[in-house]
């Protein structure tokens, strides 16, 4: 990791944690002068890999079945696809890029890992795995989502009706079943940039 840009790859549960310590970080990077940019799902799937049902209004239907994109194991490889392209150019615009998304498939994750590899350096990717327990998620259940899923009103939902594989050798992993706040994880990933030198 350089003084250039690297991509900062939160990964965990729906209610993990992983948004909220991403933003935490954001600002901790920000207040110290860094150039950041920060992606996740309330954002880009609202944009760049928006649902057909929010394609639609603007486009016809076939652009919205075509290129909208929901939460189906292909559709996830194309919103990690799109997603990971777009960090890999901020990246090599020298920001450092910080994304926040289920990407529940191991496969799709280390695609990524090749694309940021291919656009700079193996070390511009760093893997941040926010490991939540499914019970701690579905308690806090912030969204209602969990409920609507158990429920069987939403398909395909990450670790009730829909499989995540957890990272297999991360380059950090967050205890977020343990009590600690946001600032202190948001501080631990901090200090492992620093340790590395970004
Ligand atoms: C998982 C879903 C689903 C399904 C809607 N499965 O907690 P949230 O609400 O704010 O974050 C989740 C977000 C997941 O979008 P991603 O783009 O991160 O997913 S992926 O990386 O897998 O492509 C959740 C909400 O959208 N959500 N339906 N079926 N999460």
């Amino acid at each position: 990791l350089g003084q250039q840009g690297c991509v900062i790859w939160f990964t965990g549960l729906s209610g993990c944690g992983k948004s909220t310590i991403a933003n935490a970080l954001d600002a901790m990077l920000v207040s110290e002068g860094r150039a950041t940019t920060l992606l996740d799902g309330d954002n880009v799937r609202h944009g760049l890999c928006a649902p057909p049902a929010v394609l639609e209004p603007e486009h016809g239907a076939e652009f919205a079945e075509r290129f909208g994109l929901g939460f189906g194991a292909v559709d996830r490889e194309e919103n990690i696809r799109r997603i990971g392209n777009v960090a890999a150019l901020m990246a090599s615009a020298g920001l450092i890029t910080l994304t926040a998304f289920v990407s529940p498939y191991r496969r799709d994750r280390d695609r990524v890992r090749k694309i940021v590899a291919q656009a700079g350096r193996a070390s511009d990717f760093v893997e941040v795995f926010v490991d939540t327990p499914l019970e701690v998620c579905e308690a806090r259940d912030p969204k209602g989502l969990y409920k609507k899923a158990r429920a069987g009103e939403i398909k395909h939902f990450t670790g009730i009706s829909d499989p995540y594989e957890s990272p297999e050798s991360p380059e950090i992993r967050l205890d977020g079943g343990a009590g600690e706040s946001v600032e202190a994880m948001a501080g631990q990933v901090r200090e492992w940039l620093v340790g590395k030198g970004v």
